[in-house]
């Protein structure tokens, strides 16, 4: 049966299309709901703009509840780094977030699900890692704390949807949308010397998601060829975890950090809780982190490790590598 739509509920629809903010979505469907024709032929169309509307109402209390946004973007940092999970509605976000933290984002095959920032963390091993499930963006719309999201994060995750044509516009998109912005996603941040002037850079991989998708081959070449010199292409599948390490490692690696377990002389190294710090950092560096500047000064250490043999003494400048145990000594 046809359903015969009005010009009213046409433009009602089109202002949904547009509306930005929750309130806008809300008023646009409660008009769509007052305006649909009521006969058979709707009641599909009727039930999914009910259930648009419960979730929105919810998504509206509970940001509310989550204050405002301020709130939004001073998400606490926890763990070995910050991560910002960002990209076109749909692409699977929140299900990445689902499939590897415990946090409780709403995964729904219908766009603009996630309207706040939820934090989770991943574990890596021995490490955890925090993901930020950012709201949707795209090459016109983005929510206005976004960019301070992406520039409190120590990088980002770029996921596309390998199940849809749209994949090589969901990456250039976002891409192109943050350099308008001053946000340059890439490989590896630039010399200082190299950076263009108030730009900010960020780390970035690109998520090639739903790989088990149709067609997914096919299109995950097109993306890796946009992306070759530019960023690493994860391919993955959010409903797939035992393909999840890969991500996890890859997730690791972007951060580009080391870790290094901690040691007391005379007693075994405690492998349980690593030290997390930069790649390229020194003896001087942990010193300067454990013991707030106490030790800071002159310390040496013994590394069993990197080093060329177990024990081996090394100065303050050593730089230190992942997997490293350091007995500090001054
Ligand atoms: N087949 C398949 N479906 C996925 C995958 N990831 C997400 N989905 C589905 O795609 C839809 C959108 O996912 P969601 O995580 O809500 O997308 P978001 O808007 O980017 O957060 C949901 O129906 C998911 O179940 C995937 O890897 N494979
Ligand atoms: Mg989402």
């Amino acid at each position: 049966m046809p359903a015969n739509l009005t010009p009213d509920y046409r433009a009602a629809e089109e202002r949904f299309r547009q509306a930005e903010s929750i309130p806008e979505k809300i008023v646009a469907l409660e008009e769509m709901m007052a305006v649909i024709p009521k006969h058979k032929g709707t009641e599909h169309m009727q039930a999914d703009i009910r259930r648009r509307l419960a979730k929105l109402r919810q998504e509206a209390r509970e940001k509310k509840a989550h204050g405002d946004r301020f709130a939004f973007t001073q998400i606490e940092r926890q763990g070995a780094g910050q991560v910002a999970v960002i990209g076109y509605p749909n692409v699977g976000k929140s299900a990445l977030l689902s499939a590897t933290t415990h946090a409780h984002s709403t995964v729904a095959d219908y766009p603009f699900t996630t309207q706040i920032p939820i934090p989770g963390m991943m574990d890596y091993e021995d490490v955890q890692i925090q993901l930020i499930d950012a709201p949707p963006m795209t090459a016109d719309l983005m929510e206005s704390w976004m960019p301070d999201i992406i520039r409190r994060a120590d990088a980002v995750l770029l996921v596309v949807s390998l199940g849809s044509d749209d994949c090589l516009e969901q990456a250039e998109g976002v891409i192109e949308r943050l350099h308008r912005i001053k946000i340059i996603l890439c490989d590896r941040a630039p010399e200082m010397e190299k950076r263009e002037a108030l730009f900010v850079y960020r780390p970035a991989l690109v998520i090639a998601n739903q790989e088990d998708r149709e067609g997914a081959s096919e299109r995950l070449l097109l993306v890796e060829e946009l992306c070759r010199d530019r960023f690493p292409v994860v391919p993955v599948s959010a409903v797939d975890p035992d393909q999840l390490s890969q991500f996890r490692k890859a997730v690791w690696n972007m951060l580009d950090m080391i870790r290094v377990y901690g040691k007391e002389p005379g007693h075994p190294a405690d492998m349980n809780s690593p030290f997390v710090l930069k790649r390229g950092s020194t003896v001087l560096d942990l010193a300067t982190r454990i013991h707030k500047g106490l030790l800071a000064e002159y310390p040496y250490a013994r590394i069993w490790g990197s080093a060329r043999f177990p024990g081996q003494n090394v100065d303050r400048d050593y730089r230190l590598q992942d997997g490293d145990v350091v007995e500090l000594h001054r």
